[in-house]
């Protein structure tokens, strides 16, 4: 099988299940299964960030969690070739390819289509009252000083977290649905925390709710398909349906349910359902936990979340994210480049591609590759990069020959293309990321930062660059005989 094939959405599957089942046909060495018990308390992610300093990030199955019946699956998007299959595309396609092809799909809204309870996989078990029970699925303690009030008896469930549900609302005003991931926060049997951020579309739909005095009506789906979570997480307006998004990614309608106790509907292939309501008044202290920046998230009074039903599949799988590692920061910045790129190509005709890239924690720093023909673009190009995304705080310009994924290149043309005073340009107290430790007042949560724009392209005037002929056709062997091939690379 060759490495440069396409997947059609049939061969990819459209549950997590089916996901897994497929990279154990056609990639089986993307997939780790641990059968020996572990600890839910820091020993998956010990070994996931031991994995990470290997430079290893495959799936990982955790099929035996201490404390749960369901296995734990962590680790899906940790890896972009991962994330290119999820879109069919092939295992080494670029960065581009997958700008280009996400973008090709997201502007084919397709609505979805509802299902009955009997064929939905997330009905196959459906607990009510008593019996929902949150404690029994294997949720994980993920950094040292992770923790949040529990309610008594649940000390032991201190600093546990859902890092990977798809939280699912309808605007009260418009009725248009909305899913998003913010993360929850064991508290008790049926009582949870929650951190919406106060610019996710989450957040103004709890609003409208919580200045009336009503609860929210929430629906959790935890364990999708990653092609369905690369839609749910595009990067639209609130009015934007993100079900209609998932089919877009999908490229047909997305099958879902109604919910037993709440007016939601939720992706009918979904492992596990959550369904809650958001309490109008109660508040607690959530949090400290460790977030993306690789910096602790401070503790606040946030939303106390009721838990009404749990349904699930009968061999149902639990999905976690490791916030701050690879696993979340590629799945948060491959969704927000198409963005970038649309708002790059209009303010220049001249850009050929944008990365965000891991080293700037797929969120803050911003390369855009343009094929310069007129003075000023480059920095219009930043400055359009800004526009698209609150959270960039460095954007780099470069040449067309530049390779954007490979910092040490664009660090190159940082050294030797840039006088600071005339090619780059300082914004400072501009909106960006309310966990930015490097903001105006990071205590406080401030999201006041200084953004860098800077124009890292060949001015007129600049010196040959050196060149040797020959370095493409010389024949190693010839010349070193076969031992090179031995010599330790550097
Ligand atoms: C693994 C992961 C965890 C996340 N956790 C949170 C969170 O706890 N709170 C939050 O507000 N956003 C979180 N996000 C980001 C939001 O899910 C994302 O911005 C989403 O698009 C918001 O959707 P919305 O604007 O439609 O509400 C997380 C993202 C990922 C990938
Ligand atoms: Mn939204």
């Amino acid at each position: 099988m060759s490495a440069s094939e396409r997947y059609s959405q049939d061969e990819l599957g459209r549950s997590l299940h089916e996901f897994i089942d497929f990279l154990d046909k056609h990639h089986p060495g993307e997939v780790l299964r641990v059968e020996r018990e572990v600890d839910p308390v820091f020993e998956v992610t010990a070994a996931l960030w031991r994995l990470e300093n290997e430079r290893r990030f495959p799936l990982v199955v955790f099929e035996n969690v201490k404390g749960s019946k369901i296995p734990c699956v962590t680790n899906v998007h940790a890896s972009f070739p991962r994330l290119a299959l999820a879109l069919g595309l092939p295992i080494d396609a670029t960065p581009r390819d997958f700008i280009l092809e996400y973008m090709s799909r997201e502007d084919h809204a397709i609505e979805p289509r509802l299902v009955d309870a009997a064929s939905a996989p997330c009905k196959q078990v459906v607990m009510t009252g008593d019996d929902v029970d949150v404690t029994a699925l294997p949720t994980l303690k993920y950094h040292e000083l992770d923790s949040g009030q529990v309610d008594p008896g649940f000390e032991a469930f201190q600093g546990r977290y859902f890092t990977l549900g798809y939280e699912i609302m309808k605007d009260p005003d418009t009725g248009v649905r909305n899913a998003g991931i913010y993360r929850l926060q064991v508290k008790g049997r049926n009582k949870l925390g929650i951190q919406i951020s106060e610019t996710a579309h989450g957040h103004y739909i709890m609003q409208k709710n919580l200045r009336q005095g009503r609860p929210t009506p929430m629906a959790v789906a935890i364990g999708l398909h990653p092609t369905v979570e690369l839609g749910f997480l595009s990067f639209t307006g609130i009015d934007v349906d993100e079900f209609a998004i998932a089919g877009a990614m999908l490229g047909e309608p997305l099958e879902m349910v109604k919910c037993e106790t709440i007016d939601v509907e939720v992706p009918a292939q979904a492992e596990i359902v959550l369904e809650c309501e958001i309490h109008p008044t109660e508040r607690e202290p959530e949090a400290p936990f460790g977030e993306y920046p690789g910096t602790y998230g401070p503790e606040r009074l946030n939303p106390v979340v009721y838990v009404k039903a749990i349904t699930m599949r009968r061999d149902a799988y639990y999905q976690s994210s490791f916030v701050g590692h690879r696993d979340n920061l590629l799945l948060s910045g491959v969704t927000r480049n198409s963005q970038i790129y649309k708002s790059c190509r209009l303010a220049s005709g001249a850009v050929t591609s944008v990365y965000v890239p891991p080293s700037g924690r797929s969120r803050y720093i911003c390369y855009v590759q343009m094929d310069k023909v007129i003075e000023g673009d480059p920095k219009n190009a930043a400055m359009a990069a800004f526009a698209a995304d609150p959270f960039l705080k460095y954007v780099v310009v470069v040449d067309a020959d530049v390779d954007i994924t490979n910092d040490s290149e664009v660090w190159h043309a940082i050294a030797t293309r840039v006088r600071f005073d005339h090619d780059a340009f300082v914004v400072s107290y501009s909106r960006g990321s309310p966990l930015d430790p490097a903001s105006y007042d990071p205590a406080g949560g401030s999201h006041l930062v200084t953004k860098v724009g800077i124009d890292a392209t060949r001015k007129a005037n600049y010196q040959p660059e050196i060149s040797t002929p020959g370095v493409d056709s010389v024949d190693l062997d010839a010349v070193f005989g076969d031992l090179w091939q031995q010599v330790r690379q550097d």
